[in-house]
């Protein structure tokens, strides 16, 4: 049957042991709203099939306790969670259960205990009218999981409405959490302190060339290339270059923006040509490419940039417009 807040949050302190269950591959709405109701009422969050990166950067960043693949017939009720179907739970066995969801068909509420359900724009919004409702205080962690669970399921407020933002300011005002703090959260940050150290110290060695209009970047690293030379396209590179001391080989990674590709870069070709004069291999794509051989690191970055030259000389960057490259015939260097 089909209850209101108060009626759904007083019929969920008859059980002592309860499971709130999240869809498979689960989202942050389906985890904030799971981890909210657990801290107000007891309980335990379970991951019916994993979850996606966005909530296993929520569940390590607010140090959430989750169960993977959890048997609710160990607990006394199972809390559905943010799930429509019977088969986002991968048609697990579910005993007793009740559903809390937003979406605008909710079979699973056929055989549910009793039930809450809204058209609302996310689970998240629901969670926080029960805990206002018991006159839970609103605590830093639960709000930076329901903001993100609002976010996330609203498209970046794509799909938001009236209802959605008031939730959310209302979260903002009671919780002390800035807006900020979400985006933070949420932004992909190299997790790994060692990558982001290799990342920066292979920033500070950078050799920046300016190619007519184009910017192409070599360094070396100890480790992550790959990732080091995508960081430079990311930061402004058209093409980067960066080596690997390995043993007695050396590594080169290579990333060519799609601009540079379609002027006539091809990376893996470059790569292949390049280490076909040395023992090793080398290829890969247009756009991404490497090369292991036994040779001197500075003198196949040099080969390397020697012919990625040859095409972008006089090639048109056509990101950027006619007068400045004419200023650029001065400036070049
Ligand atoms: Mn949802």
């Amino acid at each position: 049957m089909q209850v209101e807040e108060m009626e759904f949050y007083n019929r969920l302190l008859d059980y002592q042991n309860i499971l709130y269950l999240c869809h498979r591959n689960a989202d942050p709405d389906a985890v904030s709203s799971a981890f909210a109701l657990s801290e107000a009422i007891g309980g335990t969050i379970g991951l019916v099939d994993g979850c996606n990166r966005v909530a296993s950067l929520l569940i390590d960043k607010l140090e959430i306790d989750v169960v993977d693949h959890p048997d609710p017939s160990e607990y006394d009720i199972t809390l559905v969670v943010d799930t429509s179907t019977s088969s986002q739970l991968n048609d697990i066995q579910l005993g007793k259960y009740c559903v809390i969801d937003h979406h605008a068909t909710t079979a699973l509420i056929e055989n549910a205990e009793f039930f809450l359900h809204h058209h609302a724009t996310s689970t998240a919004e629901m969670v926080f009218s029960i805990l206002n409702i018991m006159g839970a205080p609103i605590m830093r962690r639960v709000a930076l999981g329901l903001l993100t669970g609002i976010v996330t399921d609203t498209g970046h407020f794509k799909h938001a409405t009236y209802d959605t933002f008031q939730a959310v300011s209302e979260i903002i005002e009671l919780s002390g959490v800035e807006y900020a703090e979400v985006l933070e959260m949420m932004a992909s940050t190299p997790q790994d302190i060692s990558m982001r150290i290799a990342m920066l110290k292979c920033a500070t060695r950078a050799n920046i060339e300016r190619v007519d209009n184009w910017l192409l970047v070599d360094s070396h690293v100890n480790s992550f290339g790959g990732a080091s030379s995508s960081m430079f396209l990311n930061i402004g590179a058209d093409v980067a270059l960066i080596g690997t001391s390995r043993d007695d080989a050396i590594r080169v990674s290579g990333r060519a923006k799609r601009e540079a590709v379609n002027a006539g870069v091809n990376l893996g070709k470059i790569m292949e040509d390049v280490s076909s004069n040395y023992e090793g291999t080398g290829g890969g794509h247009a756009g991404a490419a490497g090369i292991d051989v036994a040779a001197d690191m500075n003198i196949i970055l040099e080969e390397c940039k020697e012919k990625v030259r040859e095409v972008l000389h006089e090639k048109n960057n056509p990101s950027i417009c006619n007068n400045i490259q004419n200023d650029s015939n001065k400036s070049n260097k």
